[in-house]
């Protein structure tokens, strides 16, 4: 090896903690907020996927602090979270004091691979500085109406004695065992605390199309929302004053209908079942409870249900149809009814063959009993007769809305948010309960609500979190005598993820600036929104949902001044095991980066996940690669030291260099960082072709360049190059257009009409040569072996075309 990575390396990230070398600075009206998906500081340390991300937005982090952007490159610790619990509960241990060895540990880990994070502007979700302000937000939803206390099913292990998370659970012949002991876990309702996302459904759906993210992301999003256009449509059950509304999408159908279903957990199952049904459907709702949605939605999963002893009228042609409840029918979705269309619905046919329910059809088309789900002519249908889909369903809806039987109805997929968890581990709500049942938030003066230090964080037993085991803590007496006790739940790992992206901008001295302050205000006009947003596809949906909608809360407090939080998102592949697959510790195929700065270098690390193909892609870690990316290195350190440089161009590299400059930065800003390093090795290789001296200022150009990929030995070679201050605080290079002018074109060679080679010749190439060049060419000269050249048809600097017989 040339350098010693380990001297280099160390000295340059001194250099720079000492210089303070990326405070965030406020100098410029350019601002680059460049953000990273910040990790859980696991006990684990981090992993080579870890830096694959948090290297491409460094990359482009100093590229915009050399074009004089002001940068806000931050990163921090999403700090709450399940794995410290459990720890918590198994060792008696302080989850706390767990965390912060972790995030040390992080911490030293992120500062050897060389980023340009400003620490001073680090955060962590679960320090009561920070946490304050997610204490704050959530009492401004609650007294905005967004967060209200509702009962909710949640998964009991009395053996535990504690509520276990959905992954705590397993599902082992049908039925819910805790991960741990495999103990039996049932649904439990609790009171838990639930935020209104749903009320912001069509704004998070609208401001999809404000941003730059990835169609796929956008999708799962718009999915998960689930947008749906129909009516709600009002069914009278017979010889009853109670009404049922269904929801449809397809109020075209309505003459089809051949009985209604209700959810089994619909409010009027009770009231419409009759005396004979009433033991049966008790124990149909028992086997419902224990199927998940999945499962009730799936095609493929056999559909149970029963009648239930009433019937319904059609309100446009009075027909009379049984009422059944089935599973396929969920309860939490529209009005947790339907319409029955086995006609033209799959699951509604299916369920009509299954239990031998009449199926008739109103579109014509082929039937004879089968499924028909296509468009067409409406048929039986009366006023609707003759009208494709989309003009029946306006008609239906209105017709049946003049005669009061149907409102035009909006459905989303999208749930309220369940925002409360059993874990001692988490942000307290700032939330007191009164003997008297009222509810009441904890004075915005007295945040932060502190977690108690509790000396053995054990399970309550009574399903509540390990929090009401404290008791002093729990127990609140207002000035007046009246007792309340605090809330035990505590929020979820999302909710410091919601807004840690601002708490950055808000990190000004080791303190967090309060939210509504006009310094903070100014700060936030300043740095919003997140310019370019990296981070892993599993949080497609969750995170990134979630925290646009406290976003487009804040937004509507006029808190924020972007109604979107991160305007570019870009989801870095995985790295695989060498084997291809996923690292895991049981198949003994992670990579530790640690072992990998000790063997090759951090810059050497950088270099090779940045070049190991498109940012996007998951691939496989490839030893041999990363000894390539680091013998390159070794490449470029040697023509430092072994090349005299100077101050007159020879002109031999103008070409190469100035290309590398264009096409590298465009490179860089499309964040194909593969192929702009390739640039860069593009020009070392002329350099070395190049007998003279190199021509110091374009020398200068590359390392400035190789800088964003390995900053230490850039550094490095930087002092050999006489400069005086870090090449950090350089600027960008630029490149000059009339170094650029081609004296190559591509020529587009035919045989008759059909493309077979591009040829790259010198401009004003003869005739003559070209067609010799066309003729030699591989790829055409199969297409002319064998046949009989008719024409030649050449026109200079474009193209040859072969006709032949
Ligand atoms: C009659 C009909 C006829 C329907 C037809 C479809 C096709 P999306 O697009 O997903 O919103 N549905 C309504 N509420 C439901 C619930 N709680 N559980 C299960 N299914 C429910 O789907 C809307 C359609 O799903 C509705 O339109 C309803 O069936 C069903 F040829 O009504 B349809």
């Amino acid at each position: 090896m040339e350098f010693s990575h380990k001297v280099i390396e160390q000295k340059w990230q001194q250099y720079w903690e000492k210089h303070q070398t990326f405070k965030t600075p406020n100098n410029s009206d350019k601002k680059a907020y460049i953000l990273d998906m910040f990790p859980y500081p696991s006990g684990a340390g981090l992993h080579v996927g870890h830096p694959k991300g948090y290297v491409a937005t460094d990359v482009v982090s100093r590229m915009r602090k050399l074009q004089g952007y002001d940068v806000l490159h931050p990163i921090g610790w999403d700090a709450f979270g399940l794995p410290a619990e459990q720890y918590a509960l198994q060792t008696g241990n302080d989850p706390a004091e767990f965390t912060l060895q972790n995030i040390a540990n992080f911490r030293n880990q992120l500062k050897a691979l060389g980023f340009s994070y400003d620490y001073n502007k680090e955060v962590n979700t679960s320090s009561p500085g920070f946490f304050k302000t997610t204490q704050l937000i959530f009492e401004l939803l609650y007294q905005n109406g967004l967060a209200e206390m509702r009962y909710v099913d949640v998964n009991w292990c009395p053996e535990l004695g504690t509520v276990l998370a959905n992954e705590e659970v397993l599902n082992i012949n049908g039925k819910m065992v805790s991960e741990r002991g495999h103990y039996p876990v049932y649904k439990k309702p609790m009171r838990q605390w639930v935020l209104k996302i749903t009320a912001y459904a069509e704004k998070l759906l609208e401001g999809l199309d404000e941003v730059d993210w990835p169609e796929s992301v956008k999708d799962l999003q718009r999915n998960w929302i689930g947008k749906s256009v129909g009516a709600e449509i009002n069914f009278a059950v017979q010889d009853s004053s109670e009404i049922i509304e269904v929801f449809t999408t397809r109020a075209d159908t309505i003459f089809g209908v051949e009985y209604i279903v209700l959810a089994p957990e619909h409010p009027l199952v009770t009231k419409l079942t009759t005396s004979e049904y009433k033991t049966k459907v008790t124990e149909f709702l028992a086997t419902t409870k224990a199927k998940s949605d999945l499962d009730r939605q799936d095609n493929s999963k056999e559909k149970t249900g029963m009648f239930i002893g009433s019937y319904a009228i059609n309100p446009v042609n009075k027909k009379v149809l049984p009422i059944w409840i089935a599973d396929y029918v969920l309860p939490f979705y529209a009005t947790g009814a339907v319409m029955a269309v086995p006609g033209h619905d799959e699951r509604d046919y299916l369920f009509a063959l299954k239990y031998q329910l009449p199926i008739s059809y109103v579109i014509e088309g082929e039937h004879y009993g089968k499924l028909h789900n296509k468009d067409g002519k409406h048929i039986n249908s009366e006023f609707l007769n003759g009208l494709t889909t989309n003009e029946a369903v306006t008609k239906a809806i209105t017709v049946l809305s003049a005669a009061g039987h149907s409102t035009a109805k909006v459905t989303y997929k999208l749930r309220d948010w369940l925002f409360s968890r059993q874990r001692y581990w988490g942000e307290p709500f700032p939330v007191i309960h009164w003997e008297d049942g009222s509810i009441s938030l904890v004075d915005e003066k007295e945040l932060p609500l502190e977690l108690p230090k509790m000396t053995n964080i054990k399970p309550s037993q009574t399903g509540e979190s390990p929090l009401a085991n404290a008791k002093d803590w729990l127990t609140v007496v207002d000035s007046t005598g009246k007792k309340g006790r605090r809330e035990t739940n505590t929020m979820p790992q999302w909710a410091g993820s919601c807004w840690y992206y601002l708490g950055y901008i808000l990190m000004e001295n080791n303190e967090m600036l309060d939210l509504r302050s006009s310094a903070a205000q100014k700060l936030l006009k300043k740095w919003l929104p997140v310019d370019l947003y990296v981070g892993g596809q599993e949080h497609a949906v969750l995170h990134l949902l979630y925290s646009r909608f406290w976003h487009k809360f804040l937004y509507d407090q006029k808190l924020v001044p972007t109604s979107e939080p991160f305007y570019k998102l870009v989801n870095q592949g995985m790295i695989l095991g060498a084997d291809g697959t996923k690292m895991s510790k049981s198949k003994g195929n992670v990579i530790n980066p640690d072992d990998i700065i000790k063997s090759h270098g951090a810059d050497t690390l950088r270099l090779y996940e940045m070049f190991m193909g498109p940012i996007e892609a998951s691939l496989p870690w490839n030893p041999s690669g990363l000894d390539s990316a680091r013998k390159w290195l070794d490449r470029v350190y040697r023509l430092v030291k072994n090349n005299n440089f100077t101050q007159v161009n020879n002109h031999q590299l103008d070409f190469v260099y100035h290309n590398m400059v264009k096409k590298g930065t465009e490179m860089i800003e499309k964040l194909s960082f593969n192929t702009a390093v390739s640039q860069l090795m593009v020009f070392i290789n002329a350099c070395y072709k190049d007998e003279t001296p190199i021509y110091q200022p374009y020398f200068e150009g590359f390392t400035k360049m190789l800088s964003l990929f390995v900053p230490h030995l850039a550094e490095e070679i930087w002092v050999n190059l006489q400069q005086t201050s870090a090449i950090a605080l350089s600027t960008w290079p630029t490149y000059d257009e009339k170094y650029l002018q081609k004296n190559e074109v591509i020529i587009a060679v035919q045989v008759n009409g059909k493309l077979r080679a591009k040829l790259e010749v010198v401009i004003d190439t003869s005739d003559e040569d070209l067609l010799a060049l066309a003729k030699a060419n591989p790829n055409v000269k199969t297409f002319l072996v064998n046949h009989h050249i008719v024409k030649e048809i050449v026109i200079k600097n474009k193209i040859v075309n072969f006709v032949v017989k």
